[in-house]
């Protein structure tokens, strides 16, 4: 098998003798997500001396590693390669030098999930968002009507990130109408099958309760448009004013962008939560199964067309096609479905083919063989 997304400074000398008298300390990292799986992973590099962290923002060339002796503040020399998926991103779980000025981070776990784009330049390119995440909360602000396609597409990258997605429609103090709130969920709902949709708002405190419920557990990243409320819903799930807010704004998505990097922080109810600046617009990077998952009652649907590799265009027997004309399936949706797969398919042609090869991993794969990996070697020593 092809070698997968990691730690890209192979040629970091690793030696496996010594014992990893680090790994049954760092539990003051527990907050930030530490676990035995991780420490199982760290052990090589526990015996090189380094230090564990994980990343809590990447600025310039540097980095903010929270360690069990606090925030490091390291440089990224080592692991900002030329491939913009393998540099080292918020939410990663970093390798530290014990000691030097700067202190470099000298390589990074490889990742569970991560949570790529691909960047709006011609030449398109792929950046991880965020690394390590199990809860992909997309934010969509409630100050206007929800942009359904919009939705789509993020939820088509969360899926293929590896992480659980979940819709989040912020500013529901906007919507004092219940029937016409309960509409707008509803119909958020018919976008995304097996996501769950919460309406929540900041300032009244609805469905705030629910959300620091789903979020106590793992780590959960913040997406979605500049303004829709991620960084004042994140100081709500804090209990504290720790992210920036302006405090009025004319326009969601539109305007100055007020959270500029990516941050990571331990909530007071356990788990831990990445705050992101606003993205405009998210393309699609290699996201075909992600795309599926969206849309999955029309692969369903699919599966009753008379022909194997029916197009749903004007096929006899079509029973997508079916579903549109007796009104269950919205006509908007196929269109939706239809334009993300051409435009993930331009993605793909365009893309490097040998990076493609290399990325097509699938981290929920990787997740589940290191899992396996570390479970075999708990069941050898016991
Ligand atoms: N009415 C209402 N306004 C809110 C709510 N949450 C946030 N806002 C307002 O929405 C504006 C944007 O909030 P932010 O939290 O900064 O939005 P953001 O998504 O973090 O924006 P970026 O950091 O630019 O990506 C601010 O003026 C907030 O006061 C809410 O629940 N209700
Ligand atoms: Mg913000
Ligand atoms: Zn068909």
């Amino acid at each position: 098998m092809r070698a997968l997304p990691g730690p890209p400074c192979e040629g970091f000398p690793l030696t496996s003798s010594s014992a990893s008298s680090l790994s049954a300390r760092p539990h003051a990292l527990a907050a930030y997500g530490w676990d035995e799986y991780w420490a199982a992973e760290f052990a090589p590099y526990a015996a090189e001396g380094l230090l564990p962290g994980r990343v809590v923002r990447v600025d310039r060339g540097q980095c903010d590693v929270m360690t069990e002796d606090g925030v490091i503040r390291a440089d990224t020399a080592f692991v900002t390669p030329h491939d913009p998926l393998r540099v080292i991103c918020t939410g990663d779980w970093a390798a530290v030098e014990a000691a030097g000025n700067p202190r470099y981070v000298k390589a990074y776990l490889p990742r569970r999930t991560a949570f790529v784009r691909s960047t709006s330049s011609q030449r398109s390119e792929g950046q991880i968002l965020a690394a390590n995440v199990d809860h992909a909360v997309i934010a969509v602000s409630l100050a206007g009507e929800p942009d359904l396609g919009r939705i789509e597409r993020f939820l088509a990258l969360a899926w293929e990130s590896g992480a659980q997605p979940l819709v989040v429609l912020t500013k529901a103090d906007l919507v004092p109408d219940p029937d016409t709130l309960a509409y707008l969920v509803r119909d958020v709902e018919t976008t995304a099958p097996g996501v769950q949709v919460l309406a929540v708002s900041s300032h009244t405190g609805e469905g705030t309760d629910v959300l620091a419920a789903i979020v106590s557990g793992g780590t959960s990243v913040l997406l979605g448009t500049s303004g829709a409320g991620k960084s004042t819903l994140a100081n709500a799930l804090l209990g504290e004013d720790v992210m920036d807010v302006q405090a009025t704004r004319e326009v969601d998505g539109k305007g100055r962008h007020t959270t500029t990097t990516r941050n990571l922080l331990a909530l007071p109810g356990g788990g831990v939560l990445i705050d992101t600046p606003g993205l405009r617009g998210v393309g699609l990077f290699d996201a075909e199964a992600g795309v599926g998952q969206v849309f999955s009652e029309i692969e369903d649907h699919a599966a009753d067309c008379r022909f194997h590799d029916c197009a749903h265009e004007s096929e006899p027997g079509c029973a997508v096609l079916a579903a549109v004309a007796d009104g269950s399936l919205p006509e908007r949706r196929l269109e939706s479905y239809r334009k993300l797969l051409r435009e993930n398919q331009r993605i793909v042609a365009k893309t490097d083919a040998r990076l493609r090869a290399e990325l097509h991993r699938d981290w929920r794969l990787k997740a589940a063989q290191g899992r396996a990996n570390y479970a075999a070697k708990r069941g050898g020593r016991a």
